[in-house]
């Protein structure tokens, strides 16, 4: 199973990604939560994504895009992966599929989670206000401007792909609206039910 987790920032796919892990003992790849670490370790990558991420802006497609690459090779992959935040530009949808394709393989679901700009807006502002109850530091990319830019660049980069993987008839949609549970059930429900492809393999 190699599932593409699609959707608005703070739609919830990070979320979601965490239990298809543990429900479908599948590996979670999210490139935000890799570049966090990043950021945190002080890396070269990590360096370069900081004032990026900090904007609300897409970190380079080359340097997502080789993450993702070497990530796929690790052994915790091999038994399928859900990719939560990638691909989020149409040049890394087409370099995961020739990535993929290198190794007989191919993206079997994209779920899009629907999710209505207010409720995108609340959640982040819970997030935020969640974190300075617990002393945590706020993610800057949740201050409400940069916020509204993260939305602006997911509308002209990010959802473009969609017409790209409703080509390959590959996309299912779930009512990201619903409680975390109800949202889990729906993604359960595709992911049992019958497969867009027949296999993951070519
Ligand atoms: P991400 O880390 O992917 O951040 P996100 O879009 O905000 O998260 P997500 O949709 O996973 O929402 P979550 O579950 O947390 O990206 C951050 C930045 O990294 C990007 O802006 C970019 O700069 C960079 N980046 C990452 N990938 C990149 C790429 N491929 N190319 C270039 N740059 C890249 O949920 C949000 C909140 O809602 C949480 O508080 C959660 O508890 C709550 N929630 C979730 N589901 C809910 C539900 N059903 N009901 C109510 N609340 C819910």
């Amino acid at each position: 199973m190699i599932l593409v987790l699609f959707g608005p920032p703070a739609s919830g796919k990070g979320t979601q990604a965490a239990r298809i892990k543990v429900r479908h003992a599948i590996a979670h790849l999210s490139t935000g939560d890799m570049l966090r670490a990043a950021i945190a370790e002080g890396t070269e990558i990590g360096k370069k994504a900081k004032a990026i991420m900090d904007e609300g802006k897409l970190v380079p497609d080359d340097v997502v895009i080789g993450i993702i690459a070497d990530r796929i090779t690790q052994a915790d992959c091999t038994k399928g992966f859900v990719l939560d935040g990638f691909p989020r530009t149409l040049n890394q949808a087409s370099a995961l599929d020739a990535m993929l394709k290198a190794k007989a393989l191919s993206v079997t679901h994209v779920i899009v989670m629907d999710v209505n700009e207010a409720e995108l807006i609340k959640r982040v502002e819970n997030r935020a206000a969640e974190a300075r109850r617990k002393g945590d530091p706020v993610r800057p990319d949740d201050d409400p401007e940069t916020f509204k830019k993260r939305l602006g660049v997911y509308k002209a980069e990010t959802a473009p792909i969609l017409p790209y993987y409703e080509k390959q008839g590959k996309i299912r949609r779930v009512d990201g609206m619903k409680p975390v549970d109800d949202v889990t059930a729906q993604i359960d429900a595709v992911l049992t039910g019958p497969a867009p492809r027949k296999s993951w393999f070519r």
